[in-house]
């Protein structure tokens, strides 16, 4: 029952393959990404100019919630809370908050009503570490921009406090937005995981809150346990990798994931962060994670007037000039039935089959074990009929069906899609 209850709530997100991930705080202002203040090891003191100067004019969250859909995306998730503390939310439970800065309002809020209207669903990534917090943590510095400092190892924390307000927030978030889709936990580390976070109990509220949430699995669980905890997670979330072989549980079956993956080298904004992945490398990255039945949460790091850097919308636009016309191979697609193909990858969707050249060798594309079961073949971007035959000197190539391109209508410069409708008896 709950295993078939947890495949239902994942219904949507298994469709929808695409997610912009959002990182947007006051470390936007510094603009060396959202590890500044634990890297640079500042006090709160030193972090607080960042608060006092917050002043997001340009913050417009209809215009990326129209990017999001324009590059594709059918989901996002913002931070709410990173690391540091500060809240992007109205909290009744801390100060800390945008509607306390120049902001003067609750920009969750705007986020999440822009998103919606735009028909995306709405998630929300809320920091388990926080460096504001005074009772954070209770015994563990290893990453706390203060360790090693005086003042803080001598500081009583009631680590208990923070995990009522930590749980008090998460409260907040799933009253007073409406339907949240995800929530999205970060981290959990060495001792920090599972019930020091009272994990169970967070997860009972959560679904009596909002029972179809989908949760990640940083809340220390394990997610491929053959009886995982009840607060292991919806789907597994590697970061800035895409697992070699997609990812199984200890029982051999497949396990929901989201790669989140970010666009330059950082996920809060970075003002000299010029080192971009190309469109190319993005939409080849997604339909890997769709061939091995992952989804892509790509990141944006918008600037402290809170707008999103030219550049990663110049990206996200040609991406999503190729999902205009090749989505129908990432939407509502898996893995396929076939192995992976040494010209490119294979994604799936029932009986069609979509083949993603990704490599033009000289001569026909051989597509093994094809023979024989396509009723018919169409490239993609433009729904023209694709030639193909089986060979003349059958023995030789036994199963294999070919393609016959002009070379110069297949350029595979980023990925060319050939849709093939399969025999129903495959
Ligand atoms: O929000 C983005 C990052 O800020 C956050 N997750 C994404 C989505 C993130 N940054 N780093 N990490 C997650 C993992 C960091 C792990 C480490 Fe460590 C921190 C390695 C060394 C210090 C964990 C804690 C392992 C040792 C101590």
């Amino acid at each position: 029952m709950q295993q078939i209850e947890k495949e239902n709530r994942l219904d949507w997100f298994m469709q929808d393959r695409f997610g912009m991930f959002i990182h947007w705080g006051l470390y936007a202002v510094p603009a060396r990404g959202e590890w500044v203040r634990n890297q640079e090891k500042m006090s709160i003191e030193a972090y607080q100019p960042y608060f006092e100067d917050f002043d997001p004019d340009l913050y417009d969250p209809r215009q990326w919630a129209k990017l999001a859909k324009e590059a594709g995306m059918k989901y996002a998730v913002m931070t709410a809370k990173h690391h540091d503390g500060f809240c992007l939310f109205d909290s009744k439970l801390t100060e800390y908050k945008a509607t306390n800065t120049k902001a003067q309002r609750d920009l969750v809020k705007e986020y999440v009503d822009a998103f919606r209207a735009e028909g995306l669903k709405v998630g929300l990534y809320y920091s388990l570490i926080d460096w504001h917090h005074p009772d954070y943590p209770a015994y563990h510095d290893r990453i706390h921009p203060m360790r090693g400092s005086d003042a803080f190892k001598a500081a009583q924390h009631q680590f208990d406090r923070y995990v009522s307000y930590m749980h008090g927030q998460v409260k907040e978030l799933l009253t007073n937005y409406g339907t949240i889709d995800v929530l999205w936990f970060d981290f959990s580390y060495d001792e920090m995981k599972g019930e020091t976070w009272k994990a169970s109990e967070l997860v009972a509220m959560i679904r009596e809150l909002q029972p179809n949430v989908l949760i990640d699995n940083r809340l220390g669980g394990n997610l491929l346990a053959a009886e995982p905890e009840s607060y292991a997670g919806d789907f597994a979330s590697p970061e800035q990798i895409l697992p070699p072989k997609g990812i199984v549980n200890e029982l051999g079956n497949a396990v929901p994931w989201e790669a989140c993956i970010t666009l330059n080298q950082h996920w809060g904004y970075h003002a000299y962060d010029e080192d971009y992945k190309t469109a190319k490398t993005v939409i080849r990255g997604l339909v890997e994670c769709v061939s091995k039945n992952g989804n892509l949460l790509l990141n944006v790091g918008p600037d402290a007037r809170g707008a999103i850097p030219e550049k990663s919308q110049e990206v996200l636009r040609e991406v999503g000039a190729w999902m205009k016309r090749n989505g129908s191979s990432i939407y509502g697609c898996a893995a396929a039935s076939f192995d992976k193909p040494e010209w490119g990858r294979y994604t799936q969707a029932g009986n069609t089959l979509y083949a993603h050249i990704l490599e033009r060798g000289i001569g026909p594309i051989a597509f093994e074990d094809l023979q024989g079961r396509v009723k018919q073949a169409r490239r993609l971007a433009d729904g023209a009929e694709v030639n193909i035959s089986t060979p003349w000197n059958g023995e030789a190539f036994k199963g294999y069906l070919f393609a016959n391109f002009p070379q110069a209508s297949l350029p595979c410069d980023i990925d060319t899609v050939i849709a093939f409708e399969l025999n129903e008896d495959k």
